[in-house]
Formats: structure tokens, sequence, C-alpha cells
């Protein structure tokens, strides 16, 4: 079966599913049945385990929202479709009971600085003149790392950490406080803030933004890898007295699941 190719001009799509299982159902089936199950989803993991993409990795919900949690990332809508559909195919029918999903892709921000930014910045912060072998050189560097930073938000490869985070968000279009009324300029110096407070996470927090406007319910996907919980909690919190945050974020419900492969999903659910 051929199906439709479906690229994104740039970036992939990223897909994010949570189910529970149907607990009656499983133990009726025979622990044969249950094995068969495990190494049919550890294969096709093993051979979708790019650093980028085509991947699939497997988590638990830790909290009770859910059991099991796939998170697909693919170039092709098509890809992502299938290794959906091939995930529920390892399970024996009504075995998985899906609670929430979420499509979404990735995609580079408006707010990037420009080139004219980046030459504002050599002259300010590095103090380097214009038209000098200097200041080409920091040109050259800094345009490199950007070139570097474009392909990682599009093509990410995400660290495989022991603790992944999801939720899902909007920016506010409430009276006052409507983000997409407010103009490029206010709205680029207000994602500077948030930026700056994101920074200083980096080493304790990997974060991939994915864009879903027109995809799904809400307007982004917000994916955190990190080693710990608090990590998580501290940045969250510490957002939301961001003005981006505090004024104009809208979220929906938090999913904190920790990364298993499939040999210990089973012996962590008693599957
Ligand atoms: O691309 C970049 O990393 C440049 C700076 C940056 C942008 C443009 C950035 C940095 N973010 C950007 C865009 Mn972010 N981010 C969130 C959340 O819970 C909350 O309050 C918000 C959820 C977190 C935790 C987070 C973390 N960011 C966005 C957007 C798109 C906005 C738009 O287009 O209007 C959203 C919805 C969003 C939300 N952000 C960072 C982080 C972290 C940790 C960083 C620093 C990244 C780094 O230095 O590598």
């Amino acid at each position: 079966m051929a199906l439709p190719q479906v690229k994104l001009d740039q970036g992939i799509h990223v897909m994010h599913l949570f189910y529970s299982i149907d607990r009656q159902l499983w133990e009726s089936l025979s622990k044969e049945v249950s094995a068969e199950t495990m190494l049919k989803l550890q294969s096709l993991c093993d051979a979708n385990s790019n650093p980028s993409h085509p991947c699939i990795r497997t988590y638990s919900n830790v909290g009770g929202k859910a059991d099991l949690v796939f998170f697909i990332l693919g170039e092709e809508l098509g890809t992502v479709a299938q290794l959906h559909r091939d995930i529920e195919a390892c399970f024996p029918g009504g075995v998985l009971v899906p609670v929430y999903n979420y499509l979404s892709v990735t995609e580079l921000s408006e707010y990037m600085p420009t080139e004219e930014d980046t030459k504002r910045r050599i002259k300010g912060e590095f103090r380097l003149e214009p038209d000098t072998p200097e200041f080409e050189a920091k040109m050259e560097e800094l345009s490199k790392m950007r070139a570097d930073y474009e392909r990682y938000r599009l093509y990410p490869e995400m660290p495989d950490w022991e603790v992944m985070c999801f939720y899902p968000m909007i920016k506010r279009r409430e009276g006052a406080d409507n983000w997409y009324s407010l103009d490029f300029e206010s709205r680029k110096k207000l994602m500077s803030g948030h930026a700056r407070v994101g920074r200083t996470y980096g080493e304790r927090i990997k974060q991939l933004i994915t864009g879903s406007t027109g995809l799904d319910d809400w307007e982004w996907g917000v994916t955190l890898m990190a080693h710990k919980t608090d990590a998580i909690k501290e940045i969250v919190y510490e957002m939301r007295f961001d003005e981006v945050s505090a004024r104009y974020g809208g979220f929906g419900e938090f999913y904190i699941n920790m990364r298993l492969s499939p040999a210990d999903l089973w012996d962590h659910l008693r599957l």
C-alpha cells in the first residue's frame, strides 16, 4: 500500500500517544500473547531508533492519567501515521485504550535573531567595527551557530533522558490579553524575555516546542526532557512569572512520563 507523500516544506511531524490498558481483557490473554506483543513492540522500536527520525520512544505515564506513552518523530505525515498504526497493531485488538494524543510539527520561530539583529549584537555586545576582518569572522561564527540551531529546531535530536513532560498550550486571545493583536516587535521583545529565562535551564532541560495551530486542539505541544522532576517544576513555575506565560499562556493537561524500554515497561506495568 502506498500512503500519500505528505512532507512539510521544512521540519518533521511529531506525535504523542497516550493509552491505558484494558486490564480485564489483557488478563484474559495468555502469557505467550504478552511476550509476543512485547517482542513485536521491541522490534518496531529497534527499527525506528534514529537520533532524529524516524523514531519511536516508549514511556510509562506516572500519576495514573495513562499507562503507555509513545513519542514519535517522522518526516512525512504518512510515516508518523503508519508508526502510530504499527504500534497499535503490536497489541491484540481492544487492549490499548486511547487516552490522549497530539499531532504537531517542528518549526522555526519567527522570533529568532535576524541577520540585522546579529550585526547589531556584534557591534554592541562584542564591540567590533563593521567591515573589519574581526567583525566578519564573528559574523561567520554566529551565522554558523544560527544555522546549527535552526537545524536542531527543525530536525531535533532529543536526549534520551529519564523524564519526559508533555503539555499543550496556547497564547491567549482574551480582551486586553490578546497575543495575536500585539504587533511583531512587542511579541519579539516579550519572547526574548522568555528565551532568557529558558536559557538558564539549558543544562537541565531540553525543550521541543512543536507547532499545532490548525493541526490539533491547542497551538503548541511542549515536550521537556529532564533527569529530574524538580527541574521541570522549576522551569514551569519560573516561566509562570514571565509575561509571555503569566499574561498570555494557556495550558492543557500535564503528563509526566518515565522512559522505559518495552521490556522494562512490561515489568513495571506487570503486563
Ligand atoms: O528557538 C529558541 O530556542 C530561541 C528562543 C525560544 C523561542 C523562540 C525559546 C527558548 N522558546 C521559544 C518559543 Mn520556549 N518554552 C515554552 C515553554 O510552561 C510555560 O510557561 C511555557 C512552555 C517552556 C517550558 C519553554 C522552554 N517557547 C516558544 C514558544 C513559541 C512561541 C511563539 O511562536 O509565539 C512557546 C509556546 C514556548 C513555550 N524555551 C526556550 C524554553 C527553554 C528551556 C528555552 C531555552 C532553549 C535553549 O537555550 O536551548
